[in-house]
């Protein structure tokens, strides 16, 4: 709880500022909702911030209970959903392996199957029978998890087993549910969701740091008052 925040968070924050990942203004989400920030995981765009991207994931995951003890994981394959979770999905995996010796499996959809050649929209590591560890960008209201949840529960035997995300916005699904949507996925899915960052942290920041633009913070304020869960 609270808004204590861990250096390789700080660190992550820092970098996503610097990438232009993280910017503040006026964005309209997936959702409809008119938010004051933006987090956009594609502009981590070169090399060397896809290299710590993946770090950053990987040791969220290894001090999360997703990583029962120091070298070992709870999950066979990462599943990274097309297209932001492709490239996403294969640093984390990449990274798991350089930073922890954890070498685990790596899949991906097409957002179109293909009628030729290898077929299906499935590609890489075989998840049948598999357990299954999503690794996605952002989540808001939780549109986009939902989807790859039931992508994987119809392949014979896979079992999602979690979740791995840059960002919890720590959003309400709907003005009806007072669960965050990181919370109704991990209450309504059975799953854990484990985030490089979430909001509270991201805040307390904003609000130690003061080197923001006027009215960020108030504007943050008062969006997490609309649509926030604490
Ligand atoms: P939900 O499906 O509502 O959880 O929204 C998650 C998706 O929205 C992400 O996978 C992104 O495509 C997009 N998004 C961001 O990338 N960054 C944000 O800060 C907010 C969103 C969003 O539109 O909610």
């Amino acid at each position: 709880g609270g808004d204590e925040i861990e250096a390789f968070q700080r660190d992550f924050i820092d970098f996503s500022l610097e990438m232009g990942v993280l910017k503040f203004g006026t964005f309209t989400l997936k959702s409809g909702r008119e938010s004051p920030y933006f987090f956009n995981a594609g502009l981590f765009s070169t090399g060397g911030a896809l290299f710590k991207l993946g770090r950053a994931y990987a040791a969220s995951i290894m001090s999360s209970v997703l990583s029962p003890s120091p070298s070992t994981v709870s999950f066979d394959v990462i599943f990274g959903p097309a297209y932001k979770g492709i490239s996403l999905g294969a640093v984390v995996a990449a990274a798991l392996y350089s930073d922890f010796g954890v070498d685990v499996g790596f899949a991906y959809n097409r957002k179109e199957a293909k009628d030729h050649g290898e077929g299906g929209v499935l590609v890489g590591a075989s998840m049948e029978g598999k357990r299954v560890l999503v690794v996605d960008d952002v989540i808001s209201a939780g549109t986009a998890i939902r989807e790859s949840h039931s992508m994987l529960t119809s392949i014979p035997g896979c079992s999602p087993v979690g979740v791995s995300i840059a960002l919890d916005r720590a959003e309400k699904r709907s003005l009806s549910d007072p669960a965050s949507a990181v919370q109704a996925v991990a209450r309504d899915l059975g799953i854990p969701v484990v985030s490089i960052v979430a909001l509270r942290q991201l805040f307390g920041y904003l609000r130690t740091e003061g080197k923001f633009e006027d009215g960020v913070v108030e504007a943050v304020t008062k969006y997490r008052d609309a649509y926030g869960v604490d």
